[in-house]
Formats: structure tokens, sequence, C-alpha cells
């Protein structure tokens, strides 16, 4: 039931057909939305996928103005449970399940589990967060559906991490990459070695952009094997795309989205191979398809067929992305989250910069604002003060921690044009 050999192995020409059939009932189901029944208002029947071409795009934007309900299919009574992306800025944006949906993901979930060589008898610690966020409970209900133990101990706390990875013999992790050296590192100080002491022998890593290095460092440091997993909450969340064996790109299950790439700025469909930007249509989701959603993600989609056998092709590691977000120990910011708190503050001056650094492994935000000497001519302690009440804000605004710094008035460095805001120092290069 897990391998569908059936659906993985398909032919290109009996994978357009499923394709081509999921994609008209897509659009049919699309058009009872609010948004779809306008935007594809002259689309009836697509004869060929590469009709697809001919719609129009979707993109965050949208899915935050049609909020709350504007890309919902499906009468309220019939969705089951929503993730919604973190951060108060602007609106949400909302993601709607029915029953079927949460089986579908849960189903392409223990799929890339199972691609994987996760089986019934192993047992699942699962460190993602719980709750908004789709990486807890997404890959939480595949892992249930394959059979395995699942131990749904959520994100943080190591010291209670290799506890019960020791006492049950824990032998599938899902982790942040970012997270998966620092856990390491705090066994280390503790004495444990994973190696020896522990039984594990398969981590998920996504959510997050790392290297081919990093992958290695975490594969060589625990004796495992690690795979990379690529998903999104607009299409579900983790699960759309899965490295097999092979380790060489992420398969793309075919069954479940249809993907394209297309240049950002002329937005052409780009040839198999051309690096672009990542655009899905999600072909087997009920509450709320997205119809060529551009994920901003950059990637390339692979032309060889992969030597495991699986015919759905495979993307590249993703690259970066064609927007600002910022993903900070796997938590999705936008640098105007960030602008709004500090706007709000008037002993705050409007030049400001934000940096991302890696320490003990784990990333750091920092922002460096200039104090507003007309406003603000406090004592230390006030500036004390004040610096606690804005990192509580923007933990309140952007779910992470971030360190404030003040300098003196006109001190950062003033760019010419477009203000360069954010300095990613973490050094994230890709050989891929
Ligand atoms: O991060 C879903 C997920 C959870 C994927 C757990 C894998 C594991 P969002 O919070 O909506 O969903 O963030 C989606 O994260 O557009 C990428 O920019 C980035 N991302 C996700 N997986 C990877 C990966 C989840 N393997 C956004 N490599 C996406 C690089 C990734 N970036």
């Amino acid at each position: 039931m897990f391998w569908q050999k059936e659906i993985e192995t398909a032919s290109r020409s009996e994978i357009e057909k499923f394709q081509l059939q999921m994609l008209n009932d897509t659009i049919s189901r699309a058009k009872k939305s609010k948004f779809y029944s306008k935007q594809l208002e002259n689309v009836n029947i697509v004869k060929n996928i590469e009709q697809l071409r001919e719609l129009p795009f979707t993109t965050k934007e949208d899915l935050r103005n049609g909020f709350p309900y504007g890309f919902l299919t499906v009468d309220l009574s019939e969705v089951v449970r929503l993730h919604s992306s973190s951060g108060t800025t602007g609106n949400p944006t909302v993601v709607y399940h029915t029953a079927q949906d949460l089986q579908n993901w849960a189903n392409i979930s223990a799929r890339c589990m199972y691609t994987a060589g996760a089986r019934k008898n192993d047992v699942f610690q699962n460190t993602m967060g719980y709750g908004l966020f789709t990486g807890g409970l997404g890959f939480h209900y595949g892992a249930e559906k394959l059979g395995m133990m699942t131990i749904p101990i959520g994100p943080g706390n190591s010291k209670k991490q290799f506890w019960f990875m020791k006492n049950f013999g824990t032998t599938v992790v899902h982790i942040l990459p970012s997270y998966a050296l620092r856990l390491y590192h705090s066994m280390k100080e503790d004495g444990v070695d994973p190696k020896k002491d522990l039984k594990l022998k398969i981590f998920f890593i996504g959510a997050e952009p790392h290297t081919e290095e990093l992958r290695r460092e975490i594969q060589n440091l625990y004796g495992l094997k690690a795979f990379n997993s690529y998903g999104l909450s607009e299409i579900s969340g983790p699960g759309m795309a899965f490295e097999c064996p092979v380790q060489d790109g992420m398969h793309i299950w075919e069954d479940f989205v249809i993907p394209e790439i297309i240049d950002p700025d002329t937005l052409e469909v780009l040839p198999d191979g051309q690096e672009g930007e990542f655009v899905l249509t999600s072909i087997n989701r009920q509450a709320m398809p997205v119809i060529r959603y551009r994920t901003r993600d950059l990637t390339r989609i692979i032309p060889e067929l992969c030597p495991c056998g699986r015919t759905h092709r495979k993307i590249a590691r993703i690259k970066g992305r064609t927007d600002d977000m910022m993903i900070v120990n796997g938590v999705n910011i936008f640098p105007v989250q960030i602008e709004k708190t500090i706007m709000n503050i008037p002993q705050a001056g409007k030049n400001y910069i934000i940096e991302i650094m890696k320490k003990d492994y784990m990333d750091k935000l920092s922002v460096k604002i200039e104090i507003n000497e007309n406003t603000f001519d406090g004592t230390l302690e006030d500036l004390e003060c004040l610096k606690r009440k804005i990192e509580a804000e923007l933990k309140a605004e952007t779910g992470v921690s971030p360190t404030v710094t003040f300098v003196d008035q006109g001190t950062l460095p003033v760019t010419e044009g477009k203000a360069k805001r954010v300095y990613d120092l973490r050094q994230v290069k890709d050989k891929r």
C-alpha cells in the first residue's frame, strides 16, 4: 500500500493521463471558491497538460487577499482542520482541510517515509512543532498510517529528546537540519554517543534551506541516512517532494501536484533542467486546491530518470527564494513583520538592520536599531527597558526571539536606492 508501484513507476504518458483527469476535476472544484470563480471564469476543460500554462498564477498575496474563506470550495461544515502561517502582519494565509484531504496527506507522507526505508516496526520521534505549523501534525499521521510507534515529542528540550530515543529505541526522526546539529552537541556534552548508545537509522530533514555538506555532516555524526523533505503549507505541508535512497534530488509526487519551473521575471515556463521558480498546482486537494501557485522557491527539475525506478520527476535541493522571506530555525519570517513592530515604537529610529547568524548550531536573529535622539532622552535603564519591550513585541510578532541592540543615530549603513535591511550571515552555499 505504501509502495504504489503502478503509480510511482508509471510512464510519462500514463502520468499525464491521470494528471489531466485530476486537473480537470480540480478546476471544476476550484471554481466553487470565490477567488477561482472569477479567476477561472473562462476556463472550462483543459485538453492536455500543456494547456495548464495558459491558466493564471496564484500568489501568496492572492491567498492573503482571499482571507478568510475566499479559496474555500466546500461548505465550512466539511472542513475538519485549518493550518495557518504565523505572524500578525496583514492577513495570515490559512489553509483548510476536509477529512479526505487529511487522509490523502497522510497517505503521501507515509509514501515518503516508506520510500526512505521506514517500516511498521520502526519507532518514530517527531521533533517538529505541533500546531499551526504543518511539520508536526503532517508527518504524525503519515507515520501512524505506516504503523510506526509515534512519539509526538515536538521541538526543543534536547535532554528529553535523547532520553526518549534511548529508552524507546527510536529509529526514525523528523527534524530540522539546524536542530539536528544542535541536538548532537547536547548529546556529546552529556556523554551520549548516538552511534553506540542509540538505534537511530533515518532522519527526515526539511522545512528550511540546507546544504549537501550539512546533510553529510549530520549523516556522519549520527551514523545514519538523512533524507531531504520538501513541502509547504499552501499545498498541505511536508510530503510534497522527498528523496529516495539514491539521495540525489527529491521526487515530486506527480499524483498530488503538477510541477512547473518558471522564469520569475518573464513568467515563462522553463524546460526541465533550468533553474527558476517552482510553481505547483495541487491536484489532490478538496477544501482548498491552488492552481499554479508561485512558491517563490528556486530550484530546477532534474531531467534524468532516477535509477531507483520511480518516474515521478525530481527537483534539486532548494537554492533560495525569489522574495525576502527568511527562514529562522524553520520559522518563516518576512522583514516587514519586523519593520512594522519597530515603526510602532516612537523612541526607535527609522533606520535598522536585521542580521541572521549561526550560534551554537542554531539561527540567531538580531536587530540593530538606531535610537531616535529626538524622542528618546532616558537613562541607560530606560534603554534596557525599551530593548526588552521591543524584543517581547518582536517575539510576539515573529514567533522567534530576536536580540535587539541600539546604535547611535546615523551609524547604520545607508544604501542608495532600495535599502538593504537583511544581512544573512549563515553562509548557506549550495553545490547542487
Ligand atoms: O516548512 C513544511 C515542511 C515541514 C516541510 C517539515 C518539510 C518538513 P511552510 O512553513 O509553509 O511549510 O514553509 C514552506 O519552507 O516554501 C521553502 O521555502 C521552505 N522549505 C520547506 N522544505 C524545504 C527544504 C513547511 N527541504 C517553505 N529545503 C518552502 C529548503 C524548504 N527549503
